[in-house]
């Protein structure tokens, strides 16, 4: 059994788009990161970063324990031979777009998406930075997806990983009429039964009213930044 600490966040919903996938049975266990969950001492032994996704497993006499979703997207992936690739230079590009979205689409969108919505102050600059560079990557991926449906060709963890980011992108200050292959990939995405399922877990958890005082300190505030 897999033990899969998430919350519904894009991060989280890679992982919980890969189960699907891949048909596997986990045990979803919610780490509400708005009430502070993630500074739990249990849950800081298994994720040192106090972030969700992380995963806990039992492979044979062995305890697996991981935390950063694209560490556990190429545990999966690469454990099952699926939605990754043998070829070395397959394989490689996968990563270089895996890659490409854990250290830039995913941190300039959450950027964006904290100065245009979050942030209690309106920092014209910082809109401006994050909001360019959001719609900049979804040129870079606009591009990468002509002619083709999948990012590298065929679906893949790279696909997987950069679905979920793709959801508010009114908040990351992006149309996304511009990128009409995007818009195109998004389509056959949902169309994906298991993607469909994995965007829905914790859906009844989401967030729907402004964060309250405590809310932000523990995203964003005193509690985010205390030393641990
Ligand atoms: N690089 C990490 C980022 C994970 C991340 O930012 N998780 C957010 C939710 S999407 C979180 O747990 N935030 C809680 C906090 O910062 O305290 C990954 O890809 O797993």
């Amino acid at each position: 059994m897999i033990n899969f600490y998430y919350w519904p966040t894009p991060n989280a919903r890679k992982v919980s788009i890969l189960f699907e996938e891949l048909n596997l049975i986990y045990n979803p266990i919610k780490i509400d990161i708005n009430k502070g969950d993630q500074f739990s001492d249990k849950f800081l032994n298994i994720s040192p970063n106090n972030k969700i996704p992380a995963i806990e497993l039992v492979e044979g006499k062995e305890k697996i324990s991981l935390f950063e979703s694209g560490a556990i997207l190429l545990y999966f992936a690469e454990k099952y031979e699926k939605f990754f690739s043998n070829n070395i230079s397959k394989k490689y590009e996968i990563i270089q777009w895996l890659s490409w979205q854990i250290a830039g689409f995913g941190p300039m969108l959450g950027q964006a998406h904290h100065f245009n919505f979050y942030a209690k102050e309106t920092i014209e600059y910082a809109k401006n930075r994050y909001s360019n560079e959001a719609n900049r990557l979804y040129g870079v991926l606009n591009k990468k997806l002509n002619n083709q449906n999948w990012i590298t060709g065929e679906y893949s963890i790279a696909d997987i990983a950069t679905y979920p980011w793709t959801m508010t992108t009114e908040r990351q200050g992006v149309n996304l009429e511009e990128f009409p292959n995007v818009q195109k990939w998004k389509e056959l995405m949902k169309k994906r039964p298991a993607v469909e399922k994995g965007m829905k877990l914790g859906q009844e958890f989401k967030k729907t009213s402004k964060l309250t005082e405590k809310e932000f300190s523990n995203l964003f505030g005193e509690n985010q930044y205390k030393q641990r």
